[in-house]
C-alpha cells in the first residue's frame, strides 16, 4: 500500500516536471537599442548614438533600483526633467533632426551621460 502511494507521487512529479519544461521554452529577446536603465551605477548605457533622422526618436527609461539618486532624468538642453517611477518604463522623445550631443543626468547633476545624434 505504502509502495503504491510513493509510485503515484513519483508519477505526478514526473508529469509536473514535464509540463513545466514544455511551458518554459528558451526565448531570446531582441536587444533594445533605445532602452536606458537607471540604477545604482547611474544610467546604462551612459552613451547612446542615434541616427540623424527627421522628427524624434523615443527612448525608454526604466529605473530598476531604489538604491540610486537617479529618480528622475534631466535633459538640460531640452528642458526635460522627467521623474522615473521605480519599475515603470517612461518614454522620452529625443529630437534627432540635427547632429548634436545631448547630455542627460540625474536630478542632482551626477551620472552625466550623453546621446550623440549623428
Ligand atoms: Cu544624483
Amino acid at each position: 500500500m505504502r509502495w503504491n502511494v510513493e509510485l503515484v507521487l513519483l508519477v505526478v512529479a514526473s508529469v509536473s516536471v514535464g509540463a513545466c519544461n514544455k511551458e518554459a521554452p528558451i526565448v531570446s529577446t531582441p536587444a533594445c537599442t533605445t532602452c536606458v536603465t537607471a540604477d545604482g551605477r547611474g544610467f546604462t548605457p551612459n552613451k547612446l548614438t542615434l541616427a540623424k533622422a527627421e522628427g524624434k526618436t523615443t527612448l525608454t527609461f526604466t529605473r530598476t533600483s531604489d538604491e540610486t539618486c537617479a529618480t528622475a532624468v534631466v535633459f538640460p538642453a531640452l528642458n526635460i526633467n522627467q521623474p522615473l517611477p521605480l519599475g515603470k518604463p517612461v518614454d522620452i522623445a529625443i529630437p534627432t533632426d540635427k547632429a548634436q550631443t545631448l547630455t542627460f543626468q540625474c536630478g542632482m547633476g551626477m551620472y552625466k551621460s550623453s546621446i550623440v545624434v549623428q
